[in-house]
């Protein structure tokens, strides 16, 4: 049986889980393919927020109550862009600055996103793989009664109040898969794939929209896990829900389950959503029950542990 395992990861809900696997599993064994649909320039900085979530929250350096940005922050220069009235709806903490304005250096110097993510992971003294999803540039965009919105724009600035029509993933087609991704997604010993309880439309559509991954997904002889950001039709954090209602799709772990039936082999809910089992029809993938909501770091590596377990069954 393979020993390595690889996540799929976004944002806040993602990153938990990654912390629980990075604590179960040695660092030979876990890659993290990171959303970089997330990115944008602000201020002239690369700002990448999934990856950098991930980042701070591996190194439990996370701020706990927003998910995103430092613990321990200082706000010194968003409070002097107030005095001289620049912009403040995307909030930048001094220690938060200090990665932007030297990764937005590493990649003006020619490194890739990749190489930019693997020497900041390490500086912060982390040593599992922190793989963005691509080197090439994908960018999420917003379909809404507004008209296009880049994601920031309708996730920051305008709080998700916009009404959803669709979405788009800029630049995916054309986004080469890394060559560490391949790597990982190719690993002869892989264990298994878990896609993390992250936004399916925000944080997994577009790590499955580059190139042909959802495709080598598919072909996958190892098993795949899915766990529902969705908890008694309710996303956990985020606007999951609002937007499944807005496409027209109705918020339960089902529907989470049909997003991603051409691929996975189970998907894990929580057991509030038990009933749901009797409501699958043949086409739908099996589902799996457990506690699936993740409030203190125990609960973190308990899952973890959970989706491993699972994992080993699903192969057998
Ligand atoms: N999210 C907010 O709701 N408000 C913010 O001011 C904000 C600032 C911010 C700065 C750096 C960073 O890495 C993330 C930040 N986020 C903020 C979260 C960001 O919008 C992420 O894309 C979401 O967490 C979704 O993954």
């Amino acid at each position: 049986m393979g020993n390595k395992v690889v996540a799929l990861c976004g944002g806040v809900g993602g990153a938990k889980l990654a912390y629980g696997l990075s604590r179960v599993l040695p660092p030979e064994e876990l890659s993290i393919i990171v959303n970089t649909g997330d990115d944008f320039e602000h201020f002239g900085l690369h700002i990448s927020p999934d990856i950098d979530t991930v980042t701070y929250t591996l190194a439990d350096i996370a701020h706990q109550g927003q998910g995103w940005g430092r613990a321990d922050e200082k706000w010194i220069v968003m409070q002097e862009l107030e005095h001289i009235g620049g912009e403040r709806w995307f909030k930048l903490g001094d220690r938060d600055i200090a990665l932007h304005l030297l990764r937005t250096q590493m990649l003006r110097a020619g490194k890739t996103l990749t190489e930019v993510t693997a020497y900041l992971a390490a500086r912060f003294g982390l040593r599992h793989a922190i793989l963005p999803m691509s080197d090439d540039p994908v960018r999420t965009i917003i379909e809404t009664d507004e008209g296009l919105l880049p994601f920031q724009d309708y996730f920051v600035r305008r709080r998700c109040e916009p009404t959803v029509r669709s979405l788009r993933y800029s630049g995916a087609v054309n986004a080469k898969i890394s060559a560490e991704v391949l790597r990982a997604l190719d690993d002869k010993n892989l264990r298994g794939v878990i896609v993390c309880p992250s936004n399916p439309y925000l944080s997994i559509a577009p790590i499955l929209a580059v190139a042909d991954l959802r495709a080598r997904l598919r072909k996958l002889s190892a098993p795949i896990l899915a766990i529902s950001p969705i908890v008694a039709g309710l996303a956990l954090k985020g606007p999951a829900a609002k937007m499944m209602g807005e496409l027209g799709v109705h918020s339960g772990a089902l529907a989470i389950a049909r997003m991603y039936a051409d691929f996975i082999d189970a998907l894990l809910v929580d057991s509030q959503d038990a009933a749901l089992d009797g409501r699958r029809t043949h086409t739908d993938p099996p589902l799996r029950f457990g506690d699936i909501v993740m409030t203190s770091r125990d609960d973190r590596t308990r899952l973890a542990r959970e989706c491993l377990s699972h994992l080993d069954c699903l192969r057998q």
